[in-house]
């Protein structure tokens, strides 16, 4: 951060303000507002081997949105930012740990990867391998991945297959291929996916100053959690910018971690995070208890309604993204949290975009009229 001499205000290095930015030359100006994702941002933090090749979507970078109407309809007395995830090319915070997971592959002249999905992953997976050439296999559970997430898997090219099972199942199929053949496994027990995923925490603490007091987020397969909780110990070691206490959320059909033991058949309608066996429980349970937070469930009303809220001002994600508010919201009904004069960072992980059918589903046609100006007039007018 740069603390300006005439007028004092702080602002993130890099970035002009806007006077000089109109008179700044083009040549400056380029170089100045370039971004190159989060490699080149923040790679030299990251553990990730010498051969590494980038590639990148320029994943990162995604807006921290203010959110106060939200906050006061929580209760008010605290200030509340929405990251909003579901800003990265496409479309869920997956991209940030992929594009350093495949560059790794790339660089160990992998030609294939494989992962097993709810959804984002996949099309995560599915966009850098196709940046990057190389052939992405992805597993997902047959009739439980939300539309745009197919889509996108397919639209990238990749090969999907759909297994009657559930996304546990489907992690076991494809830990066993990548044992047994030479296809890079890209689920978040691929190490370089929670290092690419730590830069959350570290735009977070550059955007702020400092880490947030609370971070709430939905808890799936446990990978995110368990890297917001790295990112934030790194730089806070770095750059002394404190460390947040974190609410990590499940759906209450799918929270093992809740439950303290494995769901044989997790159920909810955020079907990003059903998943009843998360690959990194031990380390989502001790970011919990070591940031003096914990895991919490919340049932699908909870979710559906926090999406509404969240969409109410101006912001639409995909279900399992409204779990952090979430929990949030039930936390400070039950008097649990005491936020006064705190700041809250939710983590919104994916786009409403990615689920479309959630809301066709419960909508009602919109009405179809003539096409007539008095028609058009009557029905605007008679609700003033
Ligand atoms: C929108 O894509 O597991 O706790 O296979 O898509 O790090 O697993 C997705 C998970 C939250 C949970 N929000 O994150 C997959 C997958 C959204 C998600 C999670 C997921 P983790």
């Amino acid at each position: 951060m740069i603390r300006e001499k005439s007028s004092g205000i702080i602002r993130p290095e890099g970035i002009l303000p806007l006077r000089s930015y109109f008179n700044a030359p083009l040549q400056l100006k380029e170089r100045l507002v370039s971004y190159a994702g989060v490699l080149s941002r923040y790679g030299r933090l990251l553990e990730i081997p010498d051969y590494t090749i980038p590639i990148t979507l320029l994943e990162g970078n995604t807006p921290l949105i203010p959110m106060p109407r939200l906050a006061n309809e929580l209760g008010g007395g605290f200030e509340l930012y929405v990251k909003f995830e579901g800003m990265n090319p496409t479309g869920s915070f997956k991209d940030r740990g992929m594009t350093v997971a495949i560059s790794e592959a790339v660089g160990r002249r992998a030609k294939a990867v494989i992962c097993a999905s709810t959804g984002n992953t996949a099309a995560s997976a599915a966009a850098y391998a196709a940046r990057a050439g190389l052939r992405a296999i992805v597993i997902i559970p047959q009739g439980k991945v939300a539309a745009g997430k197919l889509a996108g898997a397919i639209a990238y090219g990749a090969e999907v297959i759909q297994i009657e099972g559930s996304f546990d199942d489907a992690l076991n199929l494809v830990v066993e291929v990548s044992k047994k053949h030479p296809i890079a496994l890209v689920n978040s027990l691929n190490p370089y996916r929670l290092e690419g995923q730590k830069t959350a925490a570290f735009e977070i603490c550059d955007l702020l100053g400092s880490a947030p007091d609370w971070l709430c987020l939905p808890v799936g397969n446990a990978g995110n959690i368990t890297s917001y909780w790295m990112g934030f110990r790194q730089y806070h070691r770095l750059h002394t910018t404190g460390l947040p206490q974190i609410l990590g959320v499940q759906a209450a059909g799918s929270a093992p971690l809740v439950l303290g033991h494995p769901v044989e058949h997790p159920e909810t309608v955020a079907t990003a995070i059903r998943i009843g066996k998360p690959a990194r429980a031990e380390e989502a349970l001790a970011a919990a208890e070591e940031s003096r937070g914990r895991i919490i469930a919340v049932s699908d009303e909870e979710i559906l309604a926090a999406q509404r809220m969240l969409a109410a001002n101006g912001v639409w994600v995909e279900p399992a993204s409204a779990a952090g508010i979430a929990g949030l919201a039930r936390e400070l009904q039950a008097r649990r949290i005491d936020l006064r004069g705190r700041k809250v960072v939710a983590v919104c992980t994916g786009h409403g975009m990615k689920d479309p059918d959630i809301i066709v589903r419960a909508m009602t046609n919109p009405k179809v009229l003539p096409n007539r100006y008095d028609a058009i007039e009557k029905e605007i007018a008679g609700k003033e």
